[in-house]
Parts: structure tokens; sequence; C-alpha cells
């Protein structure tokens, strides 16, 4: 998968930063602007000047509106679940335990808009551990995301990663413990349990918010895309396709369908 590693500069924001940062500033100077601002400025204060600002408004560009890309991922090669050795504790139905998972695959924007992921608000997720599963196998996050990997089973497990975008070994810990990673580098990051060798996962890293899980049927839908030109990405346990290019129209959804062989 190639995430794009370019941070946009400061001074080059995108669009929406731009608009609201000048509305702010024009709404404090208000009194000064009403003459020679006019426009941008009397729509915004519209509550106080509402004779003239429906008349204003018509004059200015229409707010552009997102869209949508939405369509499905057809795994076309066989998901196996992940071998496991045999354990006389296992009840039968084990090798199935996170086959649905693997069925399920991320669709992505190659490169976000610009000026698409200005906060960088702390979020969170959960990978737990039980029946010597991750759960869920696959995450998808945001840059600047903290993982808690907590431990449901009754036995120890031993959480790591050798992947480039982040290397950790949380070390043996307890049910009802848990350790935390957060990711603040874009990539794949492969998870493992040093104990168990059946046990793994992937979290999927972006430095925007232009990405989805499909359902397991492969059926995905990304909102809120502004309207533009765009490479899409669809991933399945390892495997990406090819960049397909689509334009996403103002306010339109557009359907792409991806087939992994
Ligand atoms: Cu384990």
């Amino acid at each position: 998968m190639k995430v794009e590693h370019s941070r946009r500069s400061p001074s080059a924001p995108g669009p929406w930063p731009t608009f609201l940062r000048e509305l702010g500033a024009r709404r404090g100077h208000l009194p000064l602007l009403l003459g020679a601002v006019g426009a941008a400025a009397l729509v915004l204060v519209g509550p106080q000047v509402p004779a003239r600002s429906a008349v204003i408004a018509s004059a200015q560009p229409r707010a552009i509106r997102t869209g949508a890309i939405r369509g499905r991922v057809d795994l076309r090669h066989v998901v196996s679940p992940a071998e496991r050795r045999p354990n006389v504790a296992d009840l039968g139905a084990a090798d199935e335990r996170d086959r649905p998972d693997r069925l399920r695959s991320v669709v992505y924007l190659e490169a976000a808009p610009r000026g698409a992921f200005d906060q960088t608000e702390a979020a969170n997720a959960v990978m737990d551990q039980r029946n010597e599963t991750f759960v869920p196998h696959l995450l998808a996050v945001t840059t600047g995301t903290t993982v808690a990997f907590p431990n449901s089973d009754r036995i120890y497990h031993n959480v790591f990663s050798l992947s480039k975008a982040r290397t950790f070994d949380l070390g043996r810990y307890a049910v009802g413990r848990s350790k935390s990673v957060r990711f603040d580098r874009p990539g794949i990051v492969r998870v493992f349990c040093d104990i168990h060798s059946h046990m793994s996962g992937f979290i999927l890293v972006f430095n925007h918010p232009f990405f989805t899980i499909t359902d397991t049927d492969g059926r995905y839908r990304i909102d809120q895309v502004p309207p533009g030109t765009y490479n899409v990405i669809a991933w399945n346990e390892g495997l990406a396709s090819e960049p397909k290019p689509i334009v996403v129209p103002d306010g339109g959804i557009v359907e792409l369908e991806f087939a992994l062989r």
C-alpha cells in the first residue's frame, strides 16, 4: 500500500480552512468591513441584516458540496483462516473464528485532498485479544490514534509488531490488563502474538480521514469527499489493488468496484 508521507505545508491550506479563517477575521472587524468587504461579511452576519443578506448571498459562489464514493470489493482469492497449531482445548470451530473479519477490506484515497486533515485530535481504538484472536482482526485509523490491546483471555499474550510504520513489543500481561500503542506514522502495521503464532492482525494508519472498512460482503462507502480527482485503492490482507482514478463531482456519488485476485 502506498500511503502519502508528505505533510501539507501550513502555508498552503486547502479551501475549507482558508475560507473559515477569513470568515473569522471578518467577523471580528465587522463595523469597518460592512462597506469595504461587503458581500462575505454581510452574508456572515445575516441575522442582523436579514433584508440585504439574502440578496447578497445569491451573488456569492455556491458552497462546495462534498460527494461520496461507494461500491464493492470483490475478493476473487480464497480467504483462508489463519493456520492454527493443534490444540486439545479447541472446540472445533476455532479455525473459523476470525474468518469473517478477513473478508473485510480497506478502501482509501491514495492521497488526500489538500487541507483535509488539519485537526490532529487524539483518537482511540481497541484491538482486543480474545479466544486467541485479535478482535477486530483489522483496524484502520488516522495518525495520532492510540490503540489499546486488552487481554480478555485467561492465558498470557505478547503483542508485538516489527512493521516499519510502528515497531513495538508489549510483553506478557494477564487477563484484564491492557497496554496501548500510539500510531504516528502512516503505513501498514502487522500485529502478532509472540506466544501464539496463529494470532495476527492488521492496523492501517492513514494521514487523512478518507478511508473505510468494508462489510463482510465487501460493500463500502466513503463520505464527505470534496469534489476532485482521486486515486482509490482497495486492500485486503496485504493485497492492494491498482489505484483507480475517479472524479468526484460536486455533491455527487461515484460508484467504484474492485476485484482483488
Ligand atoms: Cu497470544
